[in-house]
């Protein structure tokens, strides 16, 4: 049996939205983030990323995590690669070029997107992105996303999805990743390939279900 560690409101969604586009069962743990407790470590915690309980699954402390029988594997991204694999069909690559360019984008959007579309996220959720500081910090992360944003755009403009011209795990991958950037009203529209391309991934019914699941968790 296949089972999930982590919320809704985490990385654990791009693993969720994947499930729910393949149709396939597993169990689910929630494990919360241990730095949205008060006191991570009380006895009456919730069980979070720092309870010895899920050390003991993931020793790096994070959501979220996979386990399939006595295999254990961190890492969303990867986790998704593993999980559209194992499935099959349409949403996994269908040969090792496929296979390479869904780690290449997935990489991509780890290393080159990832962190700067996060930091504008935070800057809004943490009520900072209308004062001087934040708004020069949104600045920096735009500027820093330029070049990335602007390689896919031209990207999705010529090749519609990530990957062989088919929705698949990789567009599922990059969608989550430019979902933190969305935060920012404006940014995303500069760049009408990936808004147009977004808005069909978020009318797939898989993200909806996906997306009432984590509305309905605990903010
Ligand atoms: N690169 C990792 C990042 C994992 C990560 O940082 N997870 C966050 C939640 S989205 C977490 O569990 N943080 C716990 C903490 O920092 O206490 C992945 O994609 O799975």
């Amino acid at each position: 049996m296949l089972t999930i560690y982590g919320v809704y409101r985490s990385r654990a969604s791009r693993n969720f939205w994947l499930l729910a586009e393949l149709g396939m069962e597993f169990e689910h743990v929630p494990v919360i983030q241990g730095y949205r407790l008060p006191d991570p470590e009380a006895e009456d915690a919730p069980f979070n990323t720092l309870s010895p309980g899920f050390l003991s699954v993931s020793p790096a402390g994070a959501v979220p995590v996979l386990k399939d029988g006595d295999f254990v594997l961190s890492e969303s991204l990867a986790m998704n690669l593993y999980l559209a694999r194992k499935a099959g069909g349409p949403l996994a690559p269908s040969d090792a070029r496929e296979n390479a360019l869904m780690e290449q984008w997935a990489l991509y959007g780890a290393t080159s997107v990832e962190s700067h579309a996060l930091a504008i996220m935070y800057a809004h959720a943490e009520g900072r992105a209308k004062t001087p500081e934040g708004e020069a910090e949104i600045a920096a992360e735009t500027a820093r996303l330029r070049r990335p944003l602007g390689v896919l755009n031209s990207h999705l403009r010529e090749h519609g999805h990530m990957v062989g011209g088919r929705f698949t795990v990789a567009d599922i991958n990059m969608a989550e990743i430019l979902r933190y950037a969305q935060s920012e009203p404006g940014l995303i529209p500069a760049y009408p390939a990936i808004a147009a391309w977004l808005a069909t991934c978020h009318a797939r019914p898989a993200f909806k279900e996906m997306w009432e699941r984590r509305l309905a968790e605990p903010a």
